[in-house]
Formats: C-alpha cells, structure tokens, sequence
C-alpha cells in the first residue's frame, strides 16, 4: 500500500472577513492582510490563496516595475513566514470596465481591459513564486440571456485561455466553475465546461479545474462526482471545500456542516486517487457567520481543517473489504447502513 498522504491546506486572507453582507456594514473590525498571514502557520495551514491585488493592491494604477517591486516584497514575507503561495486570480469583478463582464464584455474596451488585467496577474503569479492563476469568471455571465452571443462568449473566454498560455510557456490556469452568483445564468457552470475548454486549448496539460464544494451544490451536481470527472482526466488543480444548505446564495459554510456524508464522499474521491501526493493543496473557501464576534474571526477555517482531518480518519477506517462484499452481493441496504453506522460511530 502506497504512504498515506499528508494533506497541505490553503486558504484566501478574503476568508478572514469583516462579515459584511449585502444588507448590511461590516460587522466586526478590520484585519490588515499583512497581519493575516502571521496566522497561517499556527492554524495548520501552509498556502496562501491570492488575489492579484492582495499581493499588489490597487495594482490598476501602478507601473509594472512597481508591481514587480510589491510582488517581490510578498514574495519575502512568504518566505519569512514559511508559506507558499498557491495561486493568483484576478480579481476582475471589481473594476468599473467589467459591469457587463470581462472576457465576454460587450463593450472591446472592457474586453481589453480584462485581458490586460489577466496578463499582469500572471506577471504577479510568477514573480511571487506561484505557477497558477486561477479564473473564477464571475462576471462572464448575463442577467439575459439576448444580451450576449454565448457562443461568441465562449470563443472569446477560448481565446484568453490561450493568449494567457502564449504569455507564459510554464503558467497553469485554473478555472473555478460556478452557475450564478454575481450574475443570473454564468458561462463555464460546471467542470465539465472547463475541462472541455483545456482540451480545446492550446495546451491542455497546463489548463486545469479548482472545484469548489458549494458551486457544484448550486449546479445540482454532487461535488465528489465533479471531482472524480476531474481526476479521471488529471485535471484537478486545487478544491475549495466548504458547503452549501440547499439551492440559495452562495453560503460557503464550513465544510460538512450541511451534509456530512457529501463531504465524507469529498474526502473519500480525493484519498482515493491520492490526491495531495504531488503538492496539491486542500483548499477551502469559507466564510465565518456574521454572527460571529472577535476582531479576527478563524473558528471556521480550523473548525473546516478539523472536520476534513476527522473525515480523513473515517475514510482509512472504513471497512473497505465489507464493502466489497455488499457490493460485489448488490446488497446497497446493507452498505448505505453500514456507511451511515460508520459516519455515527456506532457499532
Ligand atoms: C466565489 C468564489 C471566489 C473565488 C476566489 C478565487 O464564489 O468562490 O471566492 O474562489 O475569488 O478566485
Ligand atoms: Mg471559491
């Protein structure tokens, strides 16, 4: 039997909110980035999740020396802290030029914009030490559907992955499916969208999906499915787990909190195609609740990292030889109940 793996965990400083919502000011004080990255180590994290403009803030206005300058000084603290920066996206759903979209815009200035913007992420990416960007494309979407060609849509996001592998020969990108949120009906919902557009890319080794729990959950998908399609194809470049209750908006609640056997299935597809062994990080994408008090809420990205550890543990002591016995005796009553037994801890 091969060495069981040692999971690697990451996280965004975005995930240590403020805990605004979009019906009310933020609720707790605010905790500069810098000072957020102190706390990783001791939280039992070791990748740093980025933003382009949270390794170059306010990088519309600066030079490019300039943001060679702010990347390098990231680069050290990393250094300094012992941690290692996972990815870089771009965070086009901000900018005044991206209302109606970035790649997808129907305006060519915006589209120009995005593109720029995309570039220069990758710049950042590689001069803080990371070899992926990842695309979530929040913003590549309509409110309706006649206001854009999706075909046109599609052809152009087509044409940016490949423009983003011509600027770089060693970047990796890796796109974040995700069905609605900010906008109505979103390009690209599902893994299976992405991984269609690595295999038509120029480069399709370097072209790879971040699967995130909840954006599954919102398509109707079953995550760990999602995750398998993308393992099938070694095409799975990073996770966001966190969870979902149900069909609303995107909750990003501590992973297994809404259902516990989704995510022990989760657990169970990534262990089981080794997952983790060649660096890859278990990533998460949590938010604390707004209720939560304190100036620097953390509680739910340990308690995530604490719940995926426990999940780990049940996924190696599962009886897999009883398993085979009831499936090879298509007895699925009698695995659903020793599944659920062994979730509960009873005998
Ligand atoms: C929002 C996404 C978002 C991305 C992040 C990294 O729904 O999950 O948090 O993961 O911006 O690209
Ligand atoms: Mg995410």
């Amino acid at each position: 039997m091969s060495k069981p793996t040692t999971y690697r965990f990451s996280f965004g400083p975005w995930n240590i909110s403020e805990g605004a919502d979009p019906f009310g000011p933020e609720v707790r004080p605010a905790f500069p980035h810098e000072e957020k990255y102190a706390l990783y180590k001791p939280m039992g994290f070791d990748g740093v999740q980025f933003h382009d403009d949270d390794v170059v803030p306010g990088v519309d206005d600066l030079t490019p020396d300039q943001i060679a300058k702010q990347a390098a000084k990231v680069k050290t603290m990393l250094g300094n802290q012992g941690l290692v920066p996972e990815f870089v996206a771009p965070r086009l759903w901000f900018a005044p030029q991206t209302i109606d979209g970035g790649y997808t815009s129907n305006s060519a200035k915006g589209r120009q914009y995005a593109k720029d913007r995309t570039l220069r992420t990758i710049d950042i990416a590689r001069e803080v030490g990371s070899k992926a960007v990842v695309l979530w494309l929040a913003r590549e979407g309509t409110y309706i559907r006649e206001s854009k060609n999706a075909r046109v849509a599609y052809e152009r996001i087509q044409q940016t992955i490949n423009d983003m592998l011509d600027h770089d020969k060693e970047i990796e990108i890796w796109i974040e499916p995700k069905p609605n949120e900010p906008t109505d009906m979103a390009f690209v919902p599902t893994i299976g969208h992405a991984i269609t557009l690595a295999y038509a890319s120029r480069d399709p080794k370097r072209v790879k999906g971040l699967i995130e729990t909840a954006h599954a959950l919102l398509a109707g998908l079953d995550p760990a499915d999602e995750m398998a399609f993308a393992l099938a194809h070694d095409k799975l470049g990073s996770v966001h787990l966190n969870d979902q209750n149900g069909l609303k908006y995107d909750q990003d609640k501590n992973f297994g909190a809404a259902n516990l056997r989704v995510a022990f299935n989760q657990v169970r597809v990534l262990e089981e195609a080794g997952y983790g062994s060649k660096g890859e990080f278990i990533g998460l994408d949590v938010k604390a609740m707004r209720t939560q008090k304190g100036k620097c809420v953390t509680s739910h990205l340990t308690g995530s990292r604490e719940i995926f550890m426990h999940l780990v543990d049940k996924v190696r002591s599962w009886d897999k030889k009883l398993e085979k016995q009831f499936v090879d005796a298509r007895d699925y009553e009698a695995l659903e109940l020793a599944i659920m037994k062994h979730l509960m801890g009873v005998k």
